[in-house]
């Protein structure tokens, strides 16, 4: 399964011996007679004593892991003692680790893995999958497994990966109290696909409606494939669904706040008891957005992110470019508009606005497509989901 290869990486500086010894005037005064020695001795080298690139091994790991394997089932030490597991936390400089066994393991990082770490405010992120070493409570990173996705951010130029290995997302929305917004489910959608990562729509409190109301917007996403669920916390209607889509995968749930994510939650997984209809502090608008992703295992086989961020996709980064390759629908109408930067709005010939006129494609969908790329913007603020 691991296939290792050799990969010639660059050390830090810190990594270097000095070229000289630091206490040469201490010297010369000592023994003036040597300072002749001593200069003749120096070796000037714009590398240092060393050579600052270094050969490693590396193992190549399968990056799609079955389902089993993703959730570390069955894994058995690897030949240097090694255990696979996946950081659940990262608190500075230690990451919380789950073992197999389903215990978790406080680890330091190998400090070679941090010295590579040169482009990233730290090589391992929540969600990693990891090779570690140690028993009991504390263990150290090895290895850390190439990423599937990550949702990232920027800050001081530098890319900081907020949470790695996101399967899917919950889109949840609302049929009433607060009302549908599906232009708001469409913005979750496109943020989702953008990364990788597959969208679940959920439509939620169906019990407030007659469910009749709910089954056009339903069949929208259902005839693109993405998996729609139309639940009720109150009546208990999707919820065996819902725990099927969840079981084995780490999903991230978004949506607006008072759409009954939390209760949701706590239908799937009761022991989670997360206090409902509390306006969760991160809702502030203003407030400094806490970015530590925390990943919450639960008893019905998979986990949850818990990233107020991650929760709001506030930091979903949309590049207006990639919007319509992110709506299925438009996507294959798009490839045929007579200009290849057609924005779909006033262009002559565009595929996307006959389809429109002749009811191929919906048209509150086009809209959103339309909307959506001129709102986007690239720090992701606009993809803010409380209005
Ligand atoms: N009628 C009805 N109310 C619900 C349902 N799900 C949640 N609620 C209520 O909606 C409110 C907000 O729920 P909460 O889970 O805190 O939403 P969150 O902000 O998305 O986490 C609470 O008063 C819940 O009791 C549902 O399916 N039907
Ligand atoms: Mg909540
Ligand atoms: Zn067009």
């Amino acid at each position: 399964m691991a296939h290792r290869r050799k990969l010639r990486v660059h050390l830090r500086k810190n990594r270097s011996a000095r070229t000289r010894g630091g206490d040469l005037t201490r010297r010369v005064i000592a023994d003036p007679e040597a300072a002749a020695d001593l200069a003749a001795a120096e070796r000037l080298s714009g590398k240092g004593e060393l050579s600052r690139k270094r050969t490693v091994v590396v193992a190549d790991v399968q990056a799609t892991a079955g389902a089993g394997q993703r959730d570390g089932l069955g894994v058995e030490p690897a030949a240097d003692g090694s255990m696979r597991g996946q950081v659940l936390h990262v608190q500075g400089l230690e990451s919380v680790v789950r073992h197999p066994d389903g215990s978790t393991v406080r680890c330091t990082t190998r400090r070679l893995l941090r010295t590579l770490s040169t482009e990233q405010r730290h090589p391992v992120a929540a969600g990693d999958w990891v090779r570690f070493l140690g028993s009991g409570r504390d263990g150290a990173i090895q290895a850390i497994e190439p990423r599937r996705n990550s949702l990232c951010r920027s800050s001081r130029g530098r890319r900081h990966v907020i949470v790695a290995n996101v399967d899917q997302a919950l889109i949840v929305g609302s049929a009433a109290c607060p009302n549908l917004k599906p232009g708001l489910i469409d913005r979750l959608v496109v943020a989702a696909e953008a990364s990788g990562i597959r969208p679940i729509i959920c439509l939620n409190k169906a019990d407030l409606v007659p469910p009749a109301t709910l089954v056009p917007l339903a069949g929208v996403y259902a005839r693109m494939g993405y998996a729609v669920v139309l639940s009720s916390v109150a009546t208990g209607l999707g919820i065996d669904r819902l725990r099927h889509e969840l079981r084995g995968r780490v999903t991230a749930v978004v949506g607006q706040s008072g759409v009954g994510k939390s209760s949701i939650l706590n239908a799937l997984a009761p022991e989670l008891a997360l206090p409902v209809g509390a306006v969760s502090r991160d809702n502030d608008k203003g407030r400094h957005t806490t970015t530590t992703a925390r990943l919450i295992p639960h008893a019905c086989g998979g986990t949850f992110v818990d990233t107020p961020g991650v929760r709001q996709f506030q930091l979903w980064e949309i590049v207006p470019a990639e919007v319509p390759a992110a709506f299925r629908d438009l996507r294959p109408l798009a490839n045929r508009c007579r200009f290849p930067d057609c924005t779909h709005t006033h262009e002559a010939d565009c595929a996307v606005k006959h389809a429109v006129a002749d009811g191929l494609l919906d048209t509150r969908r086009w809209e959103s497509c339309c909307h959506l790329a001129a709102s986007a913007s690239g720090d992701g603020r606009e993809t803010e989901t409380d209005d």
